[in-house]
């Protein structure tokens, strides 16, 4: 392409500090080695994004492009890359494949040793960063940065999918819908006939309850404090859906009653420390597993009676559903083309670039399930 080995000015939306959000034109330098240039076509904001910008993960880098659940296009790649070459659809990888370390060779695992998250340190692999604003350097984010017309990925943080794929349209793939789906496909392996409850009714936790259904749960209660959010989830298969406020004793005890003892599969996807124990406390004593997919703020710690797994409960917890991502996303991009679960549910509403802010305004107002900006 005519850009390629050129800097690129476009725009994008730089996160100057917490709560500080404004669209700039910026320069994206060229890929280094094993690196590739993405155009990125739509992408989702997550609650992930707004706990960055809100300030509750502690220890960020700033000036800083956020955004990490989208689809694009290759525009180039540097040397040394072989398997990704211009005009080929991606995937930013937030969690990504090297295949090389300890985790990407132990089959059970998909934290790539190489990701990101929790150190923030917001470069590339050597260290640099491919971004300038106003002369300023601007650090990316764990390994995606898609808040802009062009960024720059690591090769290992990229996943190549099918050339007929609708990148206006799959860009949940990315993170919420994966990182839901996989909760209950993968890392709790809900069994047919079985009993699950998922606290949250955004992206992911509606994303989990489709990974439930497809898994052939039987029952799938949802628990959400925003009753406005118990049409969609109904639409795609949750059974009944409750709110704590409308109980008058814990909802962990409401669940119990109302299951008979507890559930099979609980998954925590809105980050509260206190329903991750609730979570954790509805499962069936002697085989019930509590999956946490929330991210609780840096500073909030849980606690809970150890009896509770002494009396055979199980808890777990993983990024991104579990899904090795390099290997996985191309196949979950296949299973959505071959209609295997619908995404167009998980999106609300569309803006430009320009409007980012109104659509973390939707998030924090809980009216969006996931705003897709699109280029
Ligand atoms: P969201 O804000 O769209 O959805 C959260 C839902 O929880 C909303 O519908 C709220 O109304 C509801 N809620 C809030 N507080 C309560 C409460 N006390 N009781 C019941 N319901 C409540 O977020 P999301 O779906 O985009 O993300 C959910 C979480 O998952 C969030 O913490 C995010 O950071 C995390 C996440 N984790 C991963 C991962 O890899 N583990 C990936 C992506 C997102
Ligand atoms: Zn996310
Ligand atoms: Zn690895």
């Amino acid at each position: 392409m005519a850009t390629a080995g050129k800097v690129i000015k476009c725009k994008a939306a730089i996160a100057w500090g917490p709560n500080k959000l404004s669209v700039e034109e910026i320069e994206v330098a060229p890929p280094k080695a094993h690196e590739v240039r993405v155009k990125i076509l739509a992408t989702g904001i997550c609650r992930s994004d707004d706990h960055v910008l809100s300030g509750v993960i502690s220890n960020f880098q700033f000036p800083a492009i956020l955004g990490h659940e989208a689809a694009g296009v290759i525009e180039s790649v540097g040397e040394g890359v072989t398997k990704l070459k211009p005009g080929d659809k991606v995937i930013p990888l937030f969690v990504p494949q090297c295949g090389k370390c300890v985790c990407c060779k132990n089959p059970d695992s998909n934290l790539c040793l190489k990701n990101d998250i929790g150190r923030y340190a917001g470069l590339m692999a050597d260290g640099t960063s491919r971004f300038t604003c106003k002369g300023q350097k601007v650090y990316n984010f764990i390994h995606t940065s898609t808040f802009t017309e062009y960024t720059v990925l690591d090769e290992i943080a990229v996943a190549k999918i099918d050339d007929d794929a609708p990148l206006d349209k799959i860009s949940p793939i990315g993170c919420g819908f994966s990182t839901g789906y996989g909760s209950a496909v993968n890392v709790a392996k809900v069994k047919p006939g079985s009993t699950c409850v998922v606290f949250g009714l955004g992206g992911v936790g509606l994303s989990a309850a489709i990974g439930c259904k497809v898994a052939g749960a039987s029952r799938i209660i949802g628990v959400d404090i925003n009753k406005d959010k118990f049409q969609k989830a109904k639409d795609i298969g949750v059974t009944e859906c409750i709110s704590p406020k409308d109980c008058d004793k814990p909802i962990q005890e409401v669940l119990t009653e109302m299951t008979g003892g507890g559930v099979d599969y609980s998954f925590e996807c809105i980050g509260n420390v206190d329903i991750m124990v609730a979570a954790l406390q509805c499962t069936h004593p002697g085989f019930g597993t509590c999956v946490i997919v929330g991210l609780a703020p840096s500073t909030h710690k849980f606690s809970f009676d150890p009896m509770l797994l002494l009396t055979g409960r199980t808890l777990k917890g993983a990024l991104f559903g579990g899904w090795k991502s390099k290997d996985c996303v191309p196949k979950i991009v296949s299973d959505y083309m071959a209609k295997k679960f619908d995404l167009s549910e998980l999106v609300t509403h569309t803006l430009p670039l320009d409007k980012i802010n109104e659509g973390f305004e939707l998030l924090k107002d809980g009216k969006s399930i996931r705003t897709v900006l699109k280029f």
